[in-house]
C-alpha cells in the first residue's frame, strides 16, 4: 500500500528512519490499517547499516539473534554466511526485508525532517522536511537509531588536511583503496578495532591513534555450514524465545555465580573456555561482573594477560594494556586486532600520554611527534543516545523542546524509554533509559515496535485520541533507571554510554540496565493494566 495522498498531507503515523526499527515499524502500523510515512535522510534502507560501511564493519552479535523473528517465514528464508556477517551482507538483508513486504513504496528517502512540532489544538504532529514539504500526523515516532549522530572531534585544523579523510560511520558507498598509502586511524571503539587490521593489512603504513586502550575478545568469527544454517531454522521457536526473555536478546543469561565464588584455576578454565569461544562469553560467565569491582578486576587481569601473550613488543603491549572496567565501554569482539601490531606496518601512538596538537596539511602533530599520513579515519564515534534527537527540532505541548525539557542531555527523563511527558503521541524505538544498546538491538527493536503498535491498536479501539505520560510515572521510571544504573560499575567508567566522549556533553547513563527480558515483563504488565502511567484525552 502506497500512502494516501491526502491534500492536506495527513497521515496517521510518521516514522523516523529506515533502519531495523523504522522498517518493521511501518510494517506494523500497515498491517493494522494505519496510514504510515517514514522519512530517511540516506537513498536507501539500513539505518547505521547503509552509513557505517567502513573495512571490517560487522554486527557483534551472533547472526542468528541478528535478525528480525516476527515473521517465521522471514527468518526461514533468510541464510547467513558466518557467525558475525559483514555489513554488506546485513545491507541485503534489510532490503530483502523491505522488498519482500513492499516496505519502499511508504518509504521518502533523501528526505531529512527538520521539525516535528505538537500543535495542541489540533492534537496533531506537525512535521516538516529538509525537501519543504510538512505532513500532519496523530503519532511520531522516532526510529533513529542510538548511534547514528557522528562525532568528529572538533581538532584545531580539521579542515587543513590536504589528503583524504573518513569517518567510520560515513564511510563513502565506493572502496576506499588505501594501496601504498600512509594511514592514521584515530580511535579505537568498535570501529577502529573492526577496521584497524583490515587496514593494516592493505596500506603501505598504519599509524593507530589511540586516547583509551580497549579490552577486546577473539570473535572466532567462521562460516556457517549448510548443516547448521538448517538446524538453526529447525529452532525458530526456541530463538524467538531467547530473544524475547533473556537478559540481552541472545542465548545468554548471566552466570548463575559471582566471579570470586570460583577457586583461582576454576575461574582461569572458565574464562580461557570463553575466550576460545570467543564473542561475549566472557562477559556473562559469572552474575556480578559489571557491579562487583574486585571480580571485574580479576577478568579485566585476565584480558590484559592475554594482550601482553599476543603483542611481541612489551612497549607496545603495555600501551594497549587497558585500566578501565571490563565491559563498563561496549565489549568488543575483534579479528586479530592485538595481533595486528605485530606487523611491521603498524605504530601505535598514546595521544593520552601526547595529545594531538592539531591536524596540519599533512598529516598530525602531537606534542611530541608529527605523523605524515595521506589518508585520515575518524573511527571517533558517536553522540550517543540523544545525539539524533536532538538534530531534530522536537516541540511538545507549549512549544518545549525536547532538548530543552532534557536540559541539554543532562536529565532525559522518559517513561519507559519509550515516550516523554509533555509529547502526546510521541514514541521513541529504543529511546533513553530503555535497555537498547546493552544487548543485541534487533530483539530490543522488535520489542519496542510491538509495544508501540499495540499500543496504537489499544487507542484506535478505545476511541482515544491523546495518550501522555504522567509526570509521575515518568519521575519514577527515570529514577529508577538511575538507581539500577548506579549500582553497576558502568557510571564508573568514561564511555559513549555516560556521554563522557562528547566534549560539553552532561554526564549520565540513559539506559536500563535491568535487562531485557525484565524491562519487557515491566511495559507489558503497564499495558496489560490498562497503560497505567498514562493519560488519556478524547477529543
Ligand atoms: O565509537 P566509540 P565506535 N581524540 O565511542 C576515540 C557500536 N558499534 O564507533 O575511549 C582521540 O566506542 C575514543 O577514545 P576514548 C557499538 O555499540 C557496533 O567505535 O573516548 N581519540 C574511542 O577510542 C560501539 O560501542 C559495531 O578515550 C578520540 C573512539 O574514538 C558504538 O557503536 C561496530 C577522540 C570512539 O570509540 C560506538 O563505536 C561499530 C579524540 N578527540 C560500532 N574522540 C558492531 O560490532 C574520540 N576518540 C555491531
Amino acid at each position: 500500500m502506497v500512502y494516501s495522498q491526502d491534500p492536506q498531507n495527513q497521515v496517521d503515523a510518521v516514522v523516523l528512519g529506515a533502519g531495523f526499527s523504522g522498517l518493521y515499524m511501518l510494517y506494523r502500523l500497515r498491517e493494522a490499517g494505519f496510514s504510515t510515512r517514514v522519512f530517511e535522510a540516506a537513498d536507501g534502507v539500513g539505518g547505521v547499516w547503509y552509513w557505517n560501511r567502513y573495512p571490517g564493519a560487522r554486527c557483534d552479535s551472533e547472526s542468528v539473534y541478528y535478525n528480525y523473528t516476527f515473521s517465521e517465514e522471514l527468518f526461514k528464508e533468510w541464510s547467513w554466511s558466518s557467525r558475525y556477517p559483514e555489513q554488506p551482507e546485513i545491507l541485503r538483508y534489510l532490503n530483502y526485508v523491505a522488498d519482500k513486504f513492499e516496505l519502499k513504496p511508504d518509504i521518502t528517502f533523501n528526505t531529512r525532517v527538520t521539525s516535528a512540532v505538537y500543535d495542541e489544538a489540533a492534537n496533531r504532529w506537525q512535521v516538516k522536511t529538509d525537501t519543504g514539504e510538512t505532513v500532519s500526523a496523530k503519532y511520531f515516532i522516532t526510529g533513529v537509531g542510538c548511534i547514528s549522530s557522528a562525532n568528529v572531534p572538533n581538532i584545531p585544523g580539521l579542515n587543513d588536511f590536504e589528503g583524504q579523510a573518513y569517518h567510520t560511520g560515513h564511510w563513502p558507498h565506493e572502496k576506499v583503496d588505501f594501496t601504498g598509502k600512509r594511514v592514521g586511524v584515530i580511535g579505537t571503539g568498535s570501529s577502529g578495532i573492526q577496521s584497524i587490521p583490515v587496514i593494516a593489512k592493505e596500506a603501505a603504513h598504519l599509524t593507530v591513534f589511540q586516547r583509551t586502550p580497549q579490552y577486546s575478545v577473539p570473535a572466532q568469527n567462521h562460516t556457517y555450514t549448510k548443516e547448521f544454517v538448517e538446524e538453526v531454522k529447525n529452532k525458530y521457536s526456541e530463538i524467538r524465545r531467547q530473544m524475547k526473555e533473556t537478559v540481552a536478546g541472545l542465548r545468554f543469561e548471566f552466570g548463575e555465580q559471582s566471579v570470586l565464588d570460583d577457586p583461582p584455576e576454576v575461574r582461569r578454565q572458565k574464562l580461557q573456555e570463553g575466550w576460545e569461544k570467543g564473542g561475549w562469553e566472557i562477559l556473562f560467565t559469572y552474575n556480578d561482573l559489571l557491579a562487583n569491582e574486585e571480580g571485574n578486576e580479576l577478568v579485566a587481569e585476565f584480558i590484559r594477560e592475554k594482550i601482553q601473550e599476543i603483542v611481541d613488543d612489551p612497549e607496545t603491549a603495555k600501551k594497549l594494556t587497558p585500566d578501565h572496567f571490563y565491559g563498563t565501554k561496549r565489549a568488543i569482539v575483534d579479528t586479530d586486532y592485538f595481533e595486528t601490531y605485530n606487523r611491521d606496518n603498524v605504530r601505535l601512538v598514546d595521544v593520552k600520554a601526547s595529545p594531538i596538537e592539531a591536524i596540519t596539511p599533512k598529516g598530525i602533530r602531537t606534542t611530541d611527534n608529527e605523523y605524515g599520513l595521506d589518508a585520515l579515519v575518524f573511527a571517533t564515534g558517536f553522540d550517543g543516545m540523544t545525539g539524533s534527537l536532538f538534530k531534530i527540532d522536537i516541540r511538545g505541548k507549549d512549544g518545549v523542546s525536547l532538548k530543552e525539557k532534557w536540559e541539554n542531555g543532562a536529565k532525559t527523563r522518559t517513561y519507559l524509554g519509550l515516550t516523554t511527558a509533555g509529547f502526546p503521541n510521541m514514541f521513541m524505538l529504543t529511546g533513553p533509559e530503555s535497555p537498547s544498546v546493552l544487548g543485541n538491538m534487533p530483539a530490543t527493536i522488535e520489542q519496542h515496535v510491538e509495544w508501540v503498535s499495540d499500543c496504537i491498536n489499544h487507542l484506535r479501539d478505545n476511541q482515544v485520541d491523546v495518550m501522555e505520560a504522567e509526570s509521575q510515572a515518568e519521575e519514577e521510571w527515570s529514577a529508577h533507571c538511575k538507581e539500577l544504573a548506579d549500582a553497576t560499575l558502568y557510571t564508573k567508567t568514561d564511555s559513549w554510554y555516560t556521554g563522557a566522549n562528547i566534549s560539553g556533553k552532561a554526564r549520565g547513563f540513559p539506559i536500563y540496565v535491568g535487562g531485557y527480558g525484565a524491562y519487557r515483563e515491566i511495559c507489558d504488565d503497564v499495558a496489560v493494566n490498562g497503560y497505567k502511567g498514562f493519560s488519556f484525552k478524547q477529543v
